[in-house]
């Protein structure tokens, strides 16, 4: 069965293009440095994002612990929002390879602000771990692909660095955010010391992920990503398709955000569905099956076999996620198949 796949924008296959663009790919030996290919993707993506280095790395959760494994010391305390990817989806990453420990904050709609940051920032005494980074996320993935604003971003930053803190940015879908911000990636990327991007989701690319800093910094992670396991050899046939989401890729994701209202309108006005469609931006919805009587295990089961996949964040919470593989057409098929599988029950 072909499926209309919404579960994520992970799920999204390499164009023709990229399929080219690897079988040609020029490689080497990234370990030694001379994957060529490589090289230059890492070029680009410092050049698009402003910044004087960038690095490959194989998925989005690895380049967020190599940034937290270098900005922290063991002991000290990242502050993050409670929603966020690297507090609840990284296996506990910064525990286990920083000795950091997170300090979640509830805020709405996922973002925060300075006043809850502030307040979370440990006195400096002996009593207390030390407060080590601050993390954001934007677009904000559970909380329902939400923005946060330029200005809440400069704010954060502007106040943490005044504290001598440094402040990391998990963008795996930052080129979406930079679109509702009606900013350049590379503003956005300005108030950050490190950000985290990925390739690999509405972008396309089979695998990966960039991170980009300091050309200091970026060689500092070489062996943090080495230690991990993520040093790699002819990347080049990964990093050409890199190439191709980064050059060919971004200016179609406007189509993702508003194929994503067309679902969140449509599913306004499903019965027992809670979702405010002022409140999706992107590409990702998350709304709540409260009142129709089902949990999400149920309700994906019923999707399914109707040809739509989309799975729960929780009992009550699904999440659709649109992308280039999905059509606007797929958007108003899936509707079909929502409104029918409630009709049943
Ligand atoms: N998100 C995936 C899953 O892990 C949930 C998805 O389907 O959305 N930061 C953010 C904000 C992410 O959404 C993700 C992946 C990552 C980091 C990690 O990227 P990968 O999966 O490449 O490690």
């Amino acid at each position: 069965m072909n499926y209309i796949d919404l579960r994520s924008d992970t799920v999204t296959k390499p164009t023709d293009e990229m399929r080219e663009a690897m079988a040609r790919a020029e490689v080497g030996d990234d370990v030694y440095g001379e994957d060529p290919t490589a090289r230059r993707l890492e070029e680009r993506a410092a050049e698009i994002m402003g910044k004087e280095a960038a690095l490959f790395v194989p998925s989005g959760s690895m380049g967020n612990q190599i940034c937290v494994r270098l900005h922290t010391q063991p002991g000290q305390e990242v502050i993050i929002e409670e929603r966020s990817h690297m507090f609840n989806l990284e296996m506990a990453g910064m525990a286990v390879i920083s000795g950091a420990l997170a300090h979640p904050l509830r805020c709405p709609d996922g973002i925060m602000d300075w006043d809850s940051i502030e307040a979370a920032i440990r006195p400096r005494t002996s009593y207390f771990a030390q407060t080590g980074l601050i993390a954001v996320e934007n677009t904000q993935n559970l909380a329902g692909g939400t923005v946060m604003s330029f200005e809440r971003m400069q704010d954060i930053a502007e106040r943490a660095h005044g504290l001598r803190l440094p402040v990391h940015l998990d963008g795996a879908r930052i080129f979406n955010a930079a679109i509702v911000l009606k900013r350049d990636v590379a503003e956005i990327a300005s108030l950050f010391d490190s950000v985290m991007f990925c390739l690999s989701k509405g972008l396309g690319a089979p695998v990966g992920s960039m991170i980009v800093g300091s050309r200091d910094f970026i060689d500092r992670a070489i062996p943090v990503r080495r230690m991990l396991g993520g040093g790699m050899r002819q990347v080049g046939v990964l990093a050409a398709a890199g190439l191709v989401a980064l050059e060919k890729m971004t200016s179609r994701l406007e189509e993702d955000h508003a194929n994503a209202q067309l679902l969140a309108r449509g599913l306004a006005e499903v019965r027992g569905i809670r979702i405010d469609p002022e409140r999706v931006q992107t590409n990702i919805l998350v709304f709540d099956l409260g009142d129709t009587g089902q949990t999400t295990a149920e309700f994906s089961a019923k999707l399914k076999q109707r040809g739509v996949l989309a799975t729960g964040i929780n009992a009550r919470n699904m999440r659709m996620v649109t992308h280039k593989d999905v059509s606007r057409a797929d958007c108003e098929m899936a509707l079909g198949a929502i409104r029918e599988a409630l009709s049943e029950v």
